[in-house]
């Protein structure tokens, strides 16, 4: 297990220009956290400017979004291969083409199953054509499992990065129309709260876990979109859903999800720093991020 976590911050809102995401990675910094969590800061990833211009398909920023996930992909394959666990800091939730991309080859080339799960209100499986607003935000987790705009697909190295019934997604409770067809076409298993609200959230996640390892276990990325969260906890996001998890769910499954021991890569997203409310959100980050952390080190205590 590696014994070093790598700060990567992406500060952009490629996917959804002008939502306050950009600001994020600066605002954790100024909080102090990578230093306080004992972090190593990988900086920050560069990308080019952008203006939310649409192309022929309707999406918005679509060579910059590229340009963005291809430096992410570097920067975390950059801390794979120094042998850290990355955790990207973003920055809008585009950005998690690059991460899931460095993660998919990094475990295709250590012979590992991969896993993504993922906490967001909102499923982030538009393809151009069902997208509302043409915003890449809400393409990521769809690009993963091989659907959607060619230039995207083409930021990691082979497609799908992802077997759609190797994508778990917990606390949506905003999807669109034909959103919610691509879920059902590809099969994805998708927790909407009011299931998360009967079964717990803790609970289901330990059963995912139990079917990873089941299945032989393998790299688990986890990515974490903050509005997963209720907008009364975590009130710094670009679009904040009313009727989200609670924080002591959010870090109880996190800190079961380090303890597992699965889980090789994190994104936590959507910190829109210009939203906030003094530091609140900065200070729940720091949380789901210490769940995590408590969780892996309780696990080697035990390997110990
Ligand atoms: N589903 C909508 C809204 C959205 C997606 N992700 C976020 N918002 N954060 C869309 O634009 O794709
Ligand atoms: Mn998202
Ligand atoms: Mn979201």
């Amino acid at each position: 297990m590696s014994g070093w976590y790598g700060f990567i911050g992406v500060p952009t809102d490629v996917g959804n220009v002008a939502c306050g995401a950009a600001e994020g990675p600066a605002a954790l910094r100024a909080i102090g956290l990578p230093r306080r969590m004992g972090m190593v800061d990988r900086g920050d990833v560069q990308g080019p400017a952008y203006d939310g211009t649409r192309d022929e398909t309707g999406s918005r920023s679509v060579r910059e979004t590229a340009a963005w996930c291809t430096a992410v992909r570097n920067a975390v394959a950059g801390v794979f291969a120094d042998g850290g666990l990355p955790v990207m800091m973003g920055g809008d939730h585009a950005m998690a083409l690059g991460s899931v991309a460095a993660a998919a080859e990094h475990a295709r080339r250590q012979g590992k199953n991969f896993f993504v799960l993922w906490f967001d209100a909102h499923p982030d499986f538009n393809t151009p054509e069902t997208s509302p607003s043409g915003n890449t935000h809400g393409y990521p987790a769809a690009l993963a499992c091989g659907i959607g705009h060619p230039a995207l697909l083409r930021v990691g190295a082979f497609t799908p990065l992802l077997r759609p019934d190797r994508l778990v997604q917990f606390g949506i409770r905003d999807i669109d129309e034909g959103e919610r067809a691509n879920l059902r076409r590809s099969g994805i298993e998708f927790h909407e709260m009011p299931a998360v609200r009967e079964r717990g959230l803790a609970a289901l996640v330990a059963h995912t876990i139990s079917r990873i390892q089941a299945a032989g276990g393998g790299h688990v990325h986890v990515s974490f979109d903050i509005d997963a969260l209720d907008p009364s906890v975590a009130p710094g996001v670009g679009t904040p859903v009313p009727d989200g998890l609670t924080l002591e769910e959010a870090v109880e499954s996190l800190r079961l999800l380090g303890q597992s021991g699965l889980v090789q890569s994190l994104d936590i997203v959507e910190y829109a720093a210009t939203q906030d409310q003094g530091n609140r959100t900065a200070h729940v980050v720091e949380h789901l991020l210490a769940g995590l952390m408590a969780g892996r080190q309780g696990q080697t205590a035990l390997v110990a």
